[in-house]
């Protein structure tokens, strides 16, 4: 496909309740969208960076500049075999992964709209729904984090993930076990603990979590490695796993048994297929994961979760009222009424197409980047 024109558009979008995580508090999504226009149809992606560098090391300036400056004025004018060629073409564009997932993402759209297919079938997903876990913030005390369980048990949700940090973790877990009993929990700690912490990582681990997420740095495979042979709950790796090379360290040092597969994270969907396939063949559970994404990504990461490998575990994956008033896609993403996410595919004839009303409306920034 020949990439005649591409779009940034920078929007802004309120969350509905400010999102709290050991790294920032989120109070608007601002995010970069990428459209790119091939042969009359439109591709569009979205960039999952934040607008600092605490979850990984990109940010949305960073993100910008990668995008404006590097990689769009070299794609614009020329033919693209898709976005596994894309993804080799750049590969001397170090790092920047989410960046880069937003024009895989778009160039995963335009091949569907050429194919007339959906991005299940053409990436071999197989659930037609997926179920749906919910990753809870850091609330302001205990009282206010068990109500929101019970909510979202009420909700039914099929497993719930607690965002902790140093100091108020063990306390809080026990506060949720207390309250709800046995139900499936987990936490995430976004590399908030060292080794040093060892004895509260002990104290966690009585807690029979279903695994305990990215407790240690992003960049300490063998520190994990360490702390999964001290623990008996699973390790889940998020931010460590930030490319497929980083997932085979992961599984030959035996640093988790679990992945959360963000496909932005680690460059785009076609490199989270195989990170996906490599887990599956070694054993490795594995879940997909989410970055509070507006309609585009959340579309996107539905059909990414329709993977084999994906079916027994819960994903990050709520609808899009869970975090906002409005969103950019229609129709709405909603859950099922027994919190299941279906995925679209040529049978249901569901397709999530941009809002464009809603993008103008949210936007605060445009790039045009023409041959
Ligand atoms: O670590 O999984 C994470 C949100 C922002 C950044 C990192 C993470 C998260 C979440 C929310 O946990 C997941 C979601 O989008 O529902
Ligand atoms: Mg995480």
């Amino acid at each position: 496909m020949r990439i005649d024109r591409a779009d940034i558009i920078r929007v802004q979008n309120p969350f509905l309740h400010p999102f709290e995580t050991s790294f920032t508090k989120f109070v608007v999504r601002d995010a970069l969208l990428v459209r790119l226009a091939s042969e009359g149809e439109y591709g569009w992606g979205e960039c999952k960076a934040f607008h600092g560098p605490y979850y990984n090391a990109e940010d949305n300036g960073t993100a910008l500049h990668v995008l404006k400056n590097l990689i769009l004025p070299r794609l614009v004018g020329r033919e693209c075999d898709g976005p596994e060629a894309f993804l080799r073409e750049f590969r001397y564009i170090k790092g920047n992964r989410l960046a880069k997932a937003a024009v895989e993402n778009a160039l995963w759209e335009l091949r569907s709209r050429f194919a007339g297919k959906t991005l299940k079938t053409l990436i071999g997903g197989t659930s037609k729904e997926v179920i749906a876990g919910i990753s809870i913030g850091i609330q302001k005390d205990e009282k206010t984090l068990v109500e929101k369980v019970g909510k979202a048990l009420e909700a039914g949700y099929h497993r719930v993930k607690i965002k902790i940090r140093p100091g108020t973790d063990v306390t809080r877990i026990g506060a949720v076990r207390k309250a709800f009993g046995d139900i499936p929990l987990t936490v995430d700690a976004n590399s908030a603990y060292t080794l040093r912490d060892i004895e509260t990582l002990r104290a966690i681990d009585d807690f029979g979590l279903e695994y305990i997420e990215q407790p240690l740095g992003d960049e300490d495979l063998l520190d994990h490695a360490e702390l999964q042979k001290a623990l008996r709950t699973d390790i889940c790796l998020d931010e460590s796993v930030s490319s497929y090379e980083a997932a085979e360290a992961a599984i030959r040092l035996g640093s988790c048994r679990v992945i959360n597969i963000k496909s932005s994270r680690v460059g785009g969907i076609s490199e989270g297929i195989r990170i996906h396939d490599l887990a599956v063949k070694n054993g490795i559970r594995v879940w997909c994961g989410g970055m509070t994404e507006l309609g585009i990504g959340r579309a996107q990461n539905i059909a990414f979760a329709s993977l084999p490998g994906f079916a027994k575990m819960a994903h990050d994956l709520a609808g899009s009222s869970r975090f906002f008033a409005r969103d950019i896609v229609t129709p709405e993403i909603r859950l099922t009424d027994s919190c299941m996410m279906v995925v679209p595919d040529e049978e249901n004839g569901i397709r999530y197409e941009v809002d464009t009303r809603a993008v103008d409306d949210m936007t605060v920034a445009h790039w045009v980047v023409r041959p």
